[in-house]
């Protein structure tokens, strides 16, 4: 994906055709995806569409993240299909802006909290099968085009004590093995490459730096970031 010196950035150009620039925010659990967000939106003209966990917290009164965090056995399948379709929203929903930010994508909660779910022996076969089937069938019909993806990279402890300090009643029951596994899957996907596709290049900065560090690593990766290139 090129992006010539004359273009601004978040005018990819592909075939001579203007073309609009999908870049999702990736990483664990409070590994600070949301500053990341804020900061662009704040600072740029660019379209930013956070995950719908209120959605999530929310379904006709029913509190889904609650209810997995409790029984995950029971209600992971129920959560997760409801994480899916509410991406495949945000994925497809038209665009209102040249660049748009997502907050973590569809590829991300199949390829890390499904198959954490299943990993761990908390999500039955056949309820990994229903939701693998319906995953294949979305990516395979359905045009989910990402440019880049940032790759906010911490260690599990970090994730850990900023999970503590904001204290997110649904979230006090997550144990540092959790956030240990999902580190593994985001690490083996992003990093390492192996298991499962990559949907487009990646670029990872590294995210235990407090506030400060942090705001100036993505000024320094504004151009990139922005023109949707690794
Ligand atoms: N979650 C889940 N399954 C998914 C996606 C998210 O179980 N497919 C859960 C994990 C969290 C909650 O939803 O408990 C939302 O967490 P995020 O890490 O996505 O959002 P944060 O607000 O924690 O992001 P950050 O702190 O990085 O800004």
């Amino acid at each position: 994906r090129c992006s010539p010196p004359h273009v601004p950035p978040g005018k990819l150009v592909r075939n001579g055709v203007d073309k609009k620039a999908v870049i999702c925010i990736e990483g664990n659990i409070a590994c600070g995806k949301t500053t990341c967000l804020k900061y662009f939106k704040e600072t740029s003209n660019i379209e930013v569409l956070t995950e719908p966990i209120s959605k999530w917290r929310n379904v006709r009164g029913h509190n889904l993240l609650a209810l997995m965090y409790q029984d995950p056995e029971r209600w992971g399948l129920t959560l997760q299909t409801y994480v899916q379709l509410t991406m495949l929203d945000l994925h497809t929903s038209a665009m209102t802006a040249p660049v748009r930010m997502i907050e973590r994508s569809i590829f991300s909660a199949k390829y890390i909290f499904v198959e954490n779910l299943f990993r761990s022996g908390k999500m039955p076969e056949v309820d990994f099968a229903v939701l693998s089937e319906w995953f294949d069938w979305i990516t395979t019909n359905v045009s989910i085009p990402v440019d880049l993806i940032v790759y906010l990279q911490t260690s599990p402890h970090t994730c850990h004590e900023r999970l503590k300090q904001r204290g997110r009643e649904e979230e006090k029951v997550i144990p540092l093995e959790y956030l240990e596994s999902i580190h593994q899957l985001y690490e083996d996907w992003l990093i390492k490459s192996i298991s499962v596709p990559l949907p487009a290049p990646v670029l990872v900065i590294p995210a235990d730096h407090d506030l400060q560090k942090m705001l100036h690593q993505f000024e320094e990766n504004r151009d990139k970031i922005l023109a949707g290139t690794a």
